[in-house]
């Protein structure tokens, strides 16, 4: 026995000194690598002013158009050196500024008042001016009423973070993936009244998808005017997709045929539609659509995805829109845009809700890295953010304060 005690002895000092010697590189290791996140800018300012011609592409991963000099296959690929890209949680509080300070900011402030029947009127007068829509207002005030009573909860973080939940809970249900087909280019139609944003949404996903790597194709169906096909021209050159065009006043249906069998020929990824959002009267434009979708189908089999591009800053209007839309040529998901711009961001709800369509992406802004897949957590946590750490992501609508 006492032979092994210097061997035990030993092995504890050899032990102790490998689990010391981990924990010191650790500590070091951690210290050293952390990324000076939060102290750099967005790589897309949000104070950058909208220009909507001259938007730079701001040093894309030149991933797209083919051969580049230095694509030789290398060995072992070294991680890129990718532009810094915000998170969506990041990139939703860096820009969801207006609607934040109409509903979310304060409302601790609210709370700490006191939960009684005048923080829930003023909860509900938010909610309705944020355009949640009356019908989920009051119950989203009612589920709140009812479970801060329930639970005995009267600590304002508490109560906030049951609001949260419930709105959470609200938008959770759908399914927001974007469908692709296991073979042959997906397609997917963009649709919806003009000036709501389908054409930079285009541009957004084009460069998205073809910075992943994938071909893809814009089809210009929208002919109704010359400058909506050059448009498309210029986001597709940027993104490195190829446009498929035909004159101003070209039947729009024989385009869109025309980019499918362009899009199979190159075998790309994804085709992207863009169509008219203008006609002489919903009538002309809803029979148009139809046509564009069935002529298409025709090549292309079922339409994987028909987004309809709403505008958050039309509020309720853009709800009523959608209805005919839907009618036409039965949509898939929203891509809501201009969410940037505007105090409206309980559109979301009222959307999901009054029209059983989910919002599976969402615009925040004119520059091409300002499309987000929309994130339920992300989208409340930023609609309630703490106002405190605006600034220190340099949301406009705060720091100009
Ligand atoms: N702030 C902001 N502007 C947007 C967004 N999406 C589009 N826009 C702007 O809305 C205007 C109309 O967009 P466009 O794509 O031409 O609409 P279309 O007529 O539906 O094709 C342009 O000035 C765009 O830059 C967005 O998410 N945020
Ligand atoms: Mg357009």
């Amino acid at each position: 026995m006492e032979a092994i005690d210097p061997l035990v002895a030993g092995l504890v000092a050899v032990v102790i000194l490998l689990v010391a010697g981990g924990i010191v590189g650790f500590v070091a290791r951690g210290r050293g690598e952390g990324p000076p996140r939060s102290a750099s800018p967005p790589p897309s300012d949000a104070a950058a002013p909208p220009e909507t011609e001259t938007i730079e592409p701001e040093a894309e991963a030149p991933a797209t158009a083919g051969s580049e000099p230095e694509a030789e296959a290398p060995a072992e690929p070294p991680a890129p050196p990718e532009p810094e890209r915000l998170t969506p949680m990041e990139r939703f509080r860096a820009r969801l500024g207006r609607s934040r300070e109409g509903l979310g900011s304060g409302l601790l402030g609210l709370f700490r008042r006191g939960l009684d029947e005048a923080a829930f009127e003023e909860l509900e007068e938010r909610l309705i001016s944020a355009d949640v829509g009356v019908e989920a207002t009051m119950e989203i005030v009612e589920g709140l009423r009812e479970r801060t009573r329930a639970e005995g909860v009267t600590d304002p973080e508490q109560a906030l973070a049951l609001l949260k939940e419930i709105l959470r809970l609200e938008l959770g249900v759908a399914d927001r993936t974007l469908a692709r087909r296991a073979e042959g280019p997906s397609t997917w139609l963009i649709t919806g009244v003009n000036g709501t944003g389908k054409t930079t949404s285009i541009g957004k996903l084009a460069a998205r998808h073809a910075r992943e790597g994938e071909t893809v194709v814009l089809a210009a169906a929208d002919t109704f005017r010359a400058a909506a096909i050059e448009q498309l021209s210029s986001w597709g050159e940027r993104a490195g997709a190829r446009v498929i065009k035909q004159s101003e006043g070209a039947d729009p249906a024989a385009v869109a045929y025309d980019g499918w069998q362009a899009a199979a020929a190159a075998d790309a990824d994804l085709l992207l539609v863009d169509t008219a959002g203008r006609l002489q009267n919903k009538r002309a434009l809803m029979e148009e659509l139809s046509k564009v979708k069935r002529v298409l189908e025709r090549g292309a089999g079922p339409t994987d995805e028909v987004l309809l591009v709403l505008d958050a800053t039309t509020g309720q209007n853009g709800i009523s829109q959608a209805q005919a839309f839907q009618e036409a040529v039965d949509v898939s998901g929203v891509i809501l845009t201009k969410l940037d711009g505007t105090a409206r961001g309980g559109i979301v709800v009222a959307i999901q809700r009054q029209l059983g369509i989910p919002v599976k992406l969402v615009g925040l802004g004119e520059t091409v890295d300002d499309l987000a897949d929309f994130d339920v957590d992300a989208f409340v946590e930023a609609l309630f953010a703490d106002v405190a750490q605006d600034v220190e992501l340099g949301d406009e609508g705060h720091a100009e304060r």
